[in-house]
């Protein structure tokens, strides 16, 4: 199985990011508000920048000055099964401590994306 981590991420902005790995990289997404707690809840989720798996395990402060500047933490991380992957569609199980179940990222427009709990089979 392949690894995902949620960083926490009190940057100028509070926002949660939201990583898979994936092809050797950790495709990457910042949520704003955070991934949804239950079903029938739509989280934006923004694609920035691949980054390479290594920063699956950081947390610590960003230097002042310095690209997303502020505190790190690492607010989830562990498993995840991938069940559809297309060009506008990532379904997956999630094996976290706090995550757990079938999450879906949607695809909306430009960098835009949903991320989007599913519901219980
Ligand atoms: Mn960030």
């Amino acid at each position: 199985m392949n690894r995902f981590v949620v960083q926490k991420h009190h940057a100028t902005r509070l926002h949660y990011d939201f990583r898979l790995e994936m092809d050797g990289v950790l495709k990457s997404w910042a949520v704003p508000k955070g991934p949804p707690a239950g079903p029938g809840i739509r989280r934006l989720a923004m694609q920035v920048e691949d980054h390479p798996v290594s920063y699956i395990d950081f947390e610590g402060e960003i230097a002042e000055g310095s690209y997303g500047a502020g505190k790190v933490e690492i607010w989830d991380r562990g498993e995840y099964e991938l069940q559809q992957q297309e060009p506008d569609l990532l379904t997956f199980t999630l094996h976290g401590d706090r995550l757990q179940g079938e999450y879906a990222l949607v695809h909306t427009d430009a960098a835009n994306w949903l991320l989007l709990k599913r519901k219980e089979r």
